[in-house]
């Protein structure tokens, strides 16, 4: 009997997550064809291990999960491999890379299928296809190639999340135990992350979920939530919940029955949302969710210039005055919010760019002095191919191009671009990228993250005593004693690890 390997190569050095992208994958296929788990994050060479699968467990289908970043680092490799050793073998990749950048996924000439978006539906009917000789021309969310054409396949409507099979937990428990992926956050010792939606209603231009869900959501109830997370809570001892969905606060109604359901469970959670949306929230709706443990929300607050906020599509109703009003808010009902700044927007002229950034940081500063417990993350812009929006044709004008081949994905240049620290876009100097990471060393240490659970409070008093004058004389040039010290304590990096 054909068997199946699921991998998920490795995303972050430390504190894995419970791999929900595959776990969904695997739940799709539960009871159709036997399957194993391999976790980069928890191997220190998965190769070892997916080569031993391949040579003894009949393993004729691999699917890979990837997004931009370093999980290509392994992805690439190793489906290269595969394909040499065992040509017989059927790769398929799925995940917001294989997703958004087809092109070079399929062009590679060893992988064979991507799907597009969801996969709980386009996975098993690909693999029953496969299986049983049948034609997959027709399966929906499916991208392969014909020839030297690239086919993508017509869109599935979302799925009903209530609807979709229950994650194997105990699966995934007989590969890596549970507890291994329960990590010791800002929110608790034992953190579930979970995955309550698909999708986000809006259309940011520069945001790579647009492609894939096309303004489209759909929320699991909070009823369903809530048992999965009473479930890994009894069953192996979660104490706090890490939401991952895009955008967890659409329904204030869910959310608020959620907040209800949660609360004597006295779990502390967190998720990410968006700031006009949550807004609009009642006073009511805000404590309850305060009370039943939500500490901390996550923002893509972007810039404080209005125009840029405009271009960018926010959905039209996010500006510098909300955020700024917004953030008060949040103070007094002890819900920390956190700010994700996008720096390093194209624009016309050098100068033109130079000047945004200095007034991104001056409005980052004041936002910090309206809320100090406000969390910053900065991003510098890296552009993602949502073909047709302004900002996109800008970026293209500027002689911007993404790789042509795989491979380049993971040179070091291509690396750090996906990481968003320094992005090779045609109209940002090495000055100005200087500039971005030097106010971002000062305002850490100025005021480091509560996040960090390895910092002390004597080690933040230091740090804070020392960037005190450049933070207040605007002096970022150069941090080098900043760094030296986040470097010696291992100061943690939000904006690339999650908590
Ligand atoms: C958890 C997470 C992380 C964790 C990973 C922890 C872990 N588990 O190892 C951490 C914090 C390390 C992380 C880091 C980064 N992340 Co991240 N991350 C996510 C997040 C929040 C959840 C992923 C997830 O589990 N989703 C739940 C599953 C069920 O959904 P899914 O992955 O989409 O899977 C479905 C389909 O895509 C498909 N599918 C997926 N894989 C496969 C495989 C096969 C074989 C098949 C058939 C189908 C299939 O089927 C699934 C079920 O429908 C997503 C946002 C999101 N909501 O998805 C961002 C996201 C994927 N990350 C993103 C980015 C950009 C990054 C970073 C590069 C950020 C940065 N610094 O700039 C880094 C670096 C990545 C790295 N280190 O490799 C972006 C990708 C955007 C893009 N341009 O494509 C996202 C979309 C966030 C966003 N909205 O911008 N990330
Ligand atoms: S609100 Fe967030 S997830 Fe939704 S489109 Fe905008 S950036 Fe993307």
């Amino acid at each position: 009997m054909n068997r199946v390997l699921l991998f998920n190569p490795r995303s972050a050095r430390y504190k894995p997550r419970i791999p929900n992208s595959i776990l969904s994958i695997a739940s799709s296929i539960e009871g159709m064809l036997d399957y194993v788990m391999v976790d980069g994050n928890l191997e220190i060479d998965p190769w070892d291990k997916i080569h031993q699968y391949l040579k003894e467990e009949n393993i004729k289908y691999v699917g890979i999960t990837c997004m931009p970043g370093p999980q290509l680092k392994q992805a690439i490799p190793i489906s290269k491999k595969i394909k040499e050793l065992f040509p017989g073998t059927i790769i398929i990749w799925g995940g917001y890379f294989a997703s958004n950048q087809s092109n070079v996924v399929l062009n590679s000439g060893y992988i064979d299928f991507a799907i597009n978006g969801p996969g709980e539906k386009a996975f098993p009917s690909l693999l029953d296809a496969l299986e049983n000789n049948k034609p997959y021309e027709l399966i929906h969310n499916l991208i392969y190639k014909s020839g030297d054409t690239i086919i993508k396949t017509n869109k599935d409507e979302l799925y009903e999340p209530d609807e979709l099979p229950f994650l194997p937990y105990e699966k995934l428990n007989s590969f890596y135990p549970i507890r291994k992926y329960l990590g010791k956050t800002y929110l608790g010792s034992k953190t579930i992350a979970y995955h309550s939606s698909y999708g986000c209603p809006f259309k940011c231009s520069f945001c790579a979920v647009v492609p894939i869900y096309n303004a489209r959501w759909k929320g699991r109830s909070a009823q369903l939530i809530y048992n999965d997370i009473k479930y890994l809570k009894e069953n192996f001892g979660g104490n706090a919940i890490e939401f991952h969905d895009n955008n967890f606060f659409v329904s204030e109604k869910r959310t608020v029955e959620f907040s209800k359901f949660i609360e004597p469970e006295n779990m502390i959670w967190w998720g990410e949302g968006r700031i006009d949306t949550i807004d609009k929230y009642s006073d009511e709706s805000l404590t309850t969710m305060r009370q039943s443990g939500c500490r901390m929300i996550f923002f893509g607050a972007e810039t404080g210039n209005d125009e840029l906020l405009k271009k960018m599509d926010k959905g039209g109703t996010q500006t510098a005055e909300g955020m700024r009003k917004f953030a008060a808010r949040m103070a007094k009902f002890d819900i920390i919010p956190e700010y994700s700044f996008v720096l390093g927007t194209p624009a016309d002229t050098a100068e033109q760019v130079m000047k945004q950034i200095d007034q991104d940081i001056a409005f980052i500063k004041e936002i910090k002095h309206i809320n100090p417990k406000t969390e910053i993350v900065i991003y510098v812009y890296s552009p993602v191919p949502t073909e047709g929006s302004d900002m996109y044709n800008q970026v293209l004008q500027s002689g911007f191009r993404f790789p042509e081949k795989l491979e380049d994905w993971i040179s070091p240049h291509w690396e750090n671009f996906d990481l968003r620290k320094n992005p090779l876009t045609p109209w940002l100097t090495p000055e100005m990228i200087n500039k971005i990471k030097d106010f971002e060393t000062v305002l850490n240490g100025y005021y480091p993250t509560v996040s960090d659970v390895k910092l002390s409070g004597f080690k933040r008093k230091i740090l804070r005593s020392i960037s005190f004058l450049r933070y207040k004389t605007g002096v970022y040039w150069k941090p080098y004693e900043l760094k030296a010290l986040q470097l010696l304590w291992k100061y943690r990096q939000p904006e690339i690890e999650g908590f």
